[in-house]
Order: C-alpha cells, then structure tokens, then sequence
C-alpha cells in the first residue's frame, strides 16, 4: 500500500450525483478510464464527519454549504489505482465550476454549480493517503 501510494487516489461521487441517480454511469467512466477500483462503498456522512473531511477549508465562505450539502444523503467514496492517479482523476473530473470544465469531464455532465459538482479528488499524493484513511481501513482496502 505505502509503496504503490503514488498510483493511488481518493474519489467522492457526491450526493448530487447519488440522488440523480449517476453512481453507475460514473463508476463505469471511472473503470473506462483505466482505473482499477481498491476500495468502493455508500455512506452518509454527519455534519461533523464532512466537516472533518474539509476542515482545510473551514475559513472559506462556502464551508457550511458545502459541509451541508456533503451530509444531505449518501455518497460513494472511492479508491482509485492508475499510473499518476492524482493528476489522472482530478483530468476526468473537470475544474471546480462545472461551466468552466472541458467537455467530456464527469463535472461538466454531471455538475449543477461550483458547489454540487457531481465528484470530489484529491489534489496531492499526501492528501490522497490522508483522505483514504479518513474513510477506509486497511481490510476494507481490496488488492
Ligand atoms: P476541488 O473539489 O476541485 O478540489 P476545492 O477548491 O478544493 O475544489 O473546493 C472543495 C469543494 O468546495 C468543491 O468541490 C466545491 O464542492 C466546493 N466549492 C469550492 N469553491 C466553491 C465556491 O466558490 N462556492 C461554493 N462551493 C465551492
Ligand atoms: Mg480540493
């Protein structure tokens, strides 16, 4: 696991996307992409689990939305292994604002607004490892 950290990521698909009913279609763009899948499963975070989760972004402007909107219903987190995983996720997620993602990425399909943007992904290897531990344990960890 330490070792084949850097092909690894973390992924969200977020309660937006759960409640429109895209889990399926977006796990098989992520298997399309040349993921393979360590780790899948459904949970509905607390207001505090969500806060805890972004607690970088406690500062902002947008934290209770958003923290609000991570704990409206379930979502499906993710463990994602590919070559450059971070970099190769955060590709077919698309930028933060889904009007401002290229075509073809899942938030341009799947995004409403910069807040309910269909899908999360980690931004660093070192945030990756911090974020798989934040919801999985090492059994549920598959390969
Ligand atoms: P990222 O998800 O693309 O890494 P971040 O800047 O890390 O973007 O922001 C985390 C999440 O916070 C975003 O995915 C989005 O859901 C929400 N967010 C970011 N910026 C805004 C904003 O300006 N308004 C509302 N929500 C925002
Ligand atoms: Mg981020």
């Amino acid at each position: 696991m330490v070792e084949q950290i850097g092909n690894l990521t973390f992924g969200i698909i977020k309660p937006d996307a759960v409640r429109a009913g895209k889990v399926g279609t977006i796990i098989q763009r992520i298997t399309d992409g040349g993921f393979k899948l360590h780790g899948l499963k459904l949970i509905h975070m607390t207001r505090q689990e969500a806060e805890g989760f972004y607690a970088v972004h406690r500062e902002r402007p947008f934290f209770a939305g958003l923290t609000e909107f991570m704990s409206s219903g379930p979502c499906v987190v993710t463990v994602l292994e590919k070559a450059g995983a971070v970099k190769a996720w955060r590709d077919l997620m698309g930028a933060t604002d889904p009007a401002k993602a290229d075509a073809g990425t899942l938030r341009k399909e799947f995004g409403a607004s910069v807040g309910e943007n269909a899908v999360h992904g980690s931004d660093s290897e070192e945030n990756a490892r911090i974020e798989i531990s934040y919801f999985f344990s090492q059994l549920e960890l598959v390969g």
